[in-house]
């Protein structure tokens, strides 16, 4: 068959497909026609992201393509701030969702009302999933909401960055079936209401501990292979250290990667704590690991914006995660 004919055939596919709807997203309303908060235009030379999908699928794994994933941090910058409980990031939740189901993921939001110092706040966490060989899953995780500030802050590496990488990442494991299940978890809440962090599980990381308590519930959480956080992965030249209180052979399994690549500069072997979303997954028993750069000098301030982000860097990160992937598959234990 010519090109020409194939690229018919794809498209053509792409449409039935969309006209059939995405698999389990019954919970996913259709995406309304204009919330007051316009996207700014994808980049015209990428194509729509289920047609990709529909190739890759044909000529083998999709790569990782951080222009893509650019695009993805573009769109979410141009929203502007985006802190839990706002039209704003709502929209945001429109776009993951619109991404998700163009690449013929199934999708559910998880809705909940948290006690937050400023009162009640709804907020949603939005889950994607792509059914693997096996029921157990590993989860790629990121927060999307933005901190509230007193001034403009747009968090194009705090919260847009780490959601970028994993829209792309959605897309480029949809292309072939994968051995665990792999879940996309876009978290709300994990900012502070306040301005400062105060003590992990007072006033942050609602989205996780919501989500880990209702896994608990549900029966759920032993299906749990291993949690991958990714958070603050834009920035230029990144260096991320070890979390110190992420699972040992998780942390391994990444960095041995990195190095592996060619990025070991990026991936050094210096450890340091950080609270983040994977804390209430490791309180629970989960093996998980947070790849965060808090090295940041732009952190929580207006300068956290489009010139202090780097499409390199989400390059990097992408392909260690992708290509780690299979390792942590084959080192995960078995989960009591
Ligand atoms: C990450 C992004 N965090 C907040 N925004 C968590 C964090 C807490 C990072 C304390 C560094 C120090
Ligand atoms: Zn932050």
């Amino acid at each position: 068959m010519r090109a020409g004919s194939v690229l018919l055939l794809v498209v053509a596919l792409s449409a039935a497909c969309r006209a059939l709807g995405s698999d389990g997203d019954a919970a996913t309303p259709p995406p309304a026609a204009d919330g007051g908060v316009s996207l700014a235009r994808a980049d015209e030379a990428v194509p729509p992201p289920d047609a990709a999908v529909t190739v890759q699928s044909q000529a083998g794994p999709a790569a990782f393509d951080g222009a893509r994933a650019w695009t993805h941090l573009q769109q979410q910058v141009a929203l502007g701030p985006r802190p839990a409980g706002s039209a704003a990031l709502e929209a945001c939740r429109r776009y993951i969702i619109e991404h998700l189901q163009g690449a013929r993921i199934g999708t559910r939001q998880q809705a909940f009302i948290a006690q937050t110092p400023a009162g009640e706040v709804p907020m949603i966490n939005v889950i994607g999933t792509i059914p693997g060989r096996r029921r157990e899953r590993i989860i790629l995780a990121t927060h999307v909401d933005t901190k509230r500030a007193p001034f403009r802050f747009v968090g194009a590496n705090d919260g847009a960055s780490s959601t970028a990488v994993v829209l792309e990442l959605a897309r480029v494991l949809r292309s072939s079936q994968p051995e665990y299940t792999i879940e996309l978890l876009f978290l709300d809440g994990e900012e502070a209401v306040n301005w400062d962090w105060g003590v992990t599980g007072v006033d942050n990381t609602y989205g996780s501990r919501y989500y880990v308590d209702d896994a608990r519930r549900a029966g759920t959480l032993r299906d749990i292979a291993a949690l991958v956080l990714l958070d603050m992965v834009g920035e230029p030249g990144p260096r991320f250290l070890r979390e110190a209180n992420s699972t040992p052979w998780l942390v391994d399994a990444i960095w041995a990667t990195a190095r592996r690549l060619g990025h070991g500069a990026a991936f050094p072997n210096d450890a340091t704590p950080v609270e983040d979303d994977h804390v209430a997954f490791l309180r629970a028993g989960v093996p998980a690991v947070d790849v965060i750069d808090i090295d940041y000098p732009p952190w929580h301030t207006a300068d956290d914006d489009l010139d202090h982000v780097s499409r390199e860097s989400l390059q990097i990160v992408g392909d260690v995660i992708l290509a780690a992937i299979p390792e942590i598959a084959r080192l995960a234990p078995p989960r009591p």
